[in-house]
């Protein structure tokens, strides 16, 4: 494929992407399913280093276990409980997702890759699975992920 039908297929996908996002101003669309993670810091869990836990589970580079299963089509919201007092730099690889709620207050038509999370705060994002492929859910801080704050999704 060369340079100007790649950027021709992006703006499609980009297109395509957008007929899923919120007005801002107005609620946002609602999402087919809710994934609920809650963040938990261990203190000094691993040789003095924290871990960090997502509904319980570090993540495991020997492993490499997918959390949740993805269905090409669905819109997910993810809802993220901050149970620690570190903020988190949270980014969702290979797709762009929709801001639905931050700091109490719900949102629409914010779209990003990346949003941060204070501590013992909330926030909810929704993106639609349009990508498939294993796809990875992070804290951008290098220390949290290499002590156990990622998370895999695959798809169906
Ligand atoms: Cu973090």
């Amino acid at each position: 494929m060369d340079i100007c039908s790649r950027v021709i297929h992006g703006l499609q996908v980009r297109r395509a992407r957008l007929r899923h996002i919120g007005e801002p101003g107005s609620p946002a669309v609602p999402a087919d399913e809710t994934i609920e993670m809650t963040i938990v810091k261990n203190n000094a869990a691993v040789g003095g280093f924290n871990r960090w836990t997502l509904n319980d589970e570090a993540f495991s580079m020997q492993t490499m276990k997918p959390l949740y299963t993805l269905h090409q089509g669905r819109r997910y919201r993810l809802k993220l409980r901050n149970a620690s007092d570190d903020i988190h730099s949270l980014h969702l690889h290979r797709h762009s997702f929709e801001l639905t709620q931050i700091g109490g207050k719900a949102t629409a038509g914010i779209i990003k890759d990346v949003v941060m999370l204070a501590g013992f705060q909330e926030v909810a994002f929704d993106f639609v699975a349009d990508n498939p492929g294993l796809t990875l859910f992070h804290c951008h801080q290098q220390l949290h992920m290499d002590f156990g704050f990622m998370a895999l999704f695959k798809y169906a």
